[in-house]
C-alpha cells in the first residue's frame, strides 16, 4: 500500500459516509472526494455501478483496488497512515479486540438494530447471527462502560465508527438511552474532527440542494 497515491472516497453527505469522513478528518490526510447526490439517485447511475456494483456510500478506491463497508474502509484507511496511531498494529495486545469490535459493527450491531428499528421478527436465537438484540446491546454498552474509548484508554479510529453509529441509532431511537451510549456518542462527536466533517457536509448538502433547485424541469 503507497500512501502517495491519494484514496478517491466516494461520498453522500449524512449518510452512513459522513463516518468516513470523520475518519478522513481525525488522520488529517488528503483524498479526492466524489460527491453523489442521493436525491438524485446518482449512487444508481451506470457510471456508479461500474465502480461499486452495491450502489451503497461510502466506498473508497485506492491503487485501483475499491473497498466498501464502513469497517473495513476505516480497518484500511487506519493501516495505510500507521503514523496516525489510529489502529493497534499487527501485534499489539489491543488488535484482537480492535478487530473483533470492528467486525461485531457490521456483522452484530448494525443487523440488530435495523431489525428492531423496522420491528422485524429476528431469526431464531440460535441461528441468528446477532443472538438477539438486547444481548448485542447489553455486550456492547459494557465494552463501552469501560470507557472512555472503545478499547479503553486509546482512542482510535474504531471509535469514529462506534461514536456515529451510536449516535446515528439514539437520533433514529433504535438503541436504549442509556447513559453510557449518550456519553459515549456525545464523546466522540464533539471531537474537532468529527465537527469538521459535519460542518463539511452540512456545505455539501446546502450545494447539491441548490444545484437540484437550478435544475431545468
Ligand atoms: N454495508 C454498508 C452500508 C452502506 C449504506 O447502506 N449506505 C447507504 C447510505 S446510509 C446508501 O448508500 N444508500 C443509498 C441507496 O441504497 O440508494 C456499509 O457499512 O458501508
Amino acid at each position: 500500500m503507497n500512501p502517495q497515491t491519494i484514496v478517491t472516497f466516494f461520498h453522500a453527505p449524512f449518510s452512513r459516509s459522513v463516518v468516513t469522513r470523520a475518519a478522513f478528518e481525525e488522520l488529517g490526510v488528503p483524498y479526492d472526494l466524489v460527491a453523489l447526490d442521493l436525491a438524485q439517485e446518482e449512487q444508481r447511475s451506470a457510471e456508479y455501478l461500474a465502480i461499486n456494483p452495491m450502489g451503497k456510500v461510502p466506498a473508497i478506491r485506492h491503487a485501483g483496488v475499491l473497498i466498501t463497508e464502513q469497517p473495513a474502509i476505516l480497518m484500511y484507511l487506519a493501516d495505510l497512515y500507521p503514523e496516525r496511531k489510529l489502529a493497534p498494529p499487527i501485534g499489539d495486545p489491543l488488535r484482537g479486540a480492535y478487530l473483533r469490535w470492528m467486525v461485531f459493527y457490521g456483522s452484530c450491531f448494525e443487523p440488530a438494530m435495523m431489525d428492531h428499528s423496522f420491528n422485524r421478527t429476528p431469526a431464531p436465537q440460535k441461528q441468528c447471527g446477532y443472538g438477539d438484540y438486547d444481548s448485542v446491546m447489553n455486550v456492547i454498552a459494557a465494552q463501552l462502560a469501560k470507557g472512555p474509548w472503545l478499547l479503553g484508554e486509546r482512542f482510535t479510529i474504531a471509535d469514529v465508527l462506534w461514536g456515529g453509529a451510536i449516535n446515528f441509532g439514539l437520533m433514529q431511537k433504535s438503541l436504549p438511552g442509556w447513559p453510557v451510549f449518550r456519553d459515549y456518542a456525545e464523546r466522540v462527536q464533539s471531537r474537532p474532527a468529527v465537527q469538521r466533517a459535519i460542518a463539511l457536509d452540512q456545505a455539501l448538502a446546502e450545494d447539491q440542494k441548490l444545484q437540484r433547485e437550478t435544475l431545468p424541469a
